[in-house]
């Protein structure tokens, strides 16, 4: 059910970008992982980079606030890599290459509580 939700929404995004694209007055900024700014590390709570999104500040281990805390479900890296860590059991949740928009498996969405930045 929430896979389907988040797809319907995906095409929603993607439906306005087309009717609304151009660069007029009054464009609609396509909501997705664009709004990350160019070199961050963004997690967001929902799929397709949607939802409450939280900028990781800068290199190195960082717990998440506690909004976003167990939220996480798309990641956005620029040129640096990530890993998302569960501290429930200590495992790494997620590994995140540079230059990716992805959407967390199954297994790692909404598990994450720190996120390590590679610099
Ligand atoms: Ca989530
Ligand atoms: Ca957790």
């Amino acid at each position: 059910m929430r896979k389907a939700l988040a797809t319907g929404l995906a095409l929603a995004f993607v439906t306005s970008g087309i009717v609304t694209g151009g660069a007029h007055a009054g464009e609609v900024t396509i909501a997705g992982y664009e709004t990350c700014p160019a070199g961050k590390v963004c997690v967001y709570e929902r799929w397709h980079g949607t939802g409450p999104r939280w900028e990781v500040p800068g290199c190195g281990w960082w717990e998440l606030p506690s909004w976003i805390r167990n939220e996480v479900s798309s990641v956005r890296t620029h040129g640096n890599a990530m890993r998302l860590l569960d501290l429930a059991d200590g495992t790494i949740v997620g590994n995140v290459r540079a230059h990716t928009s992805t959407n967390l498996a199954s297994w790692e969405d909404d598990r994450a509580d720190k996120v390590y930045v590679e610099c």
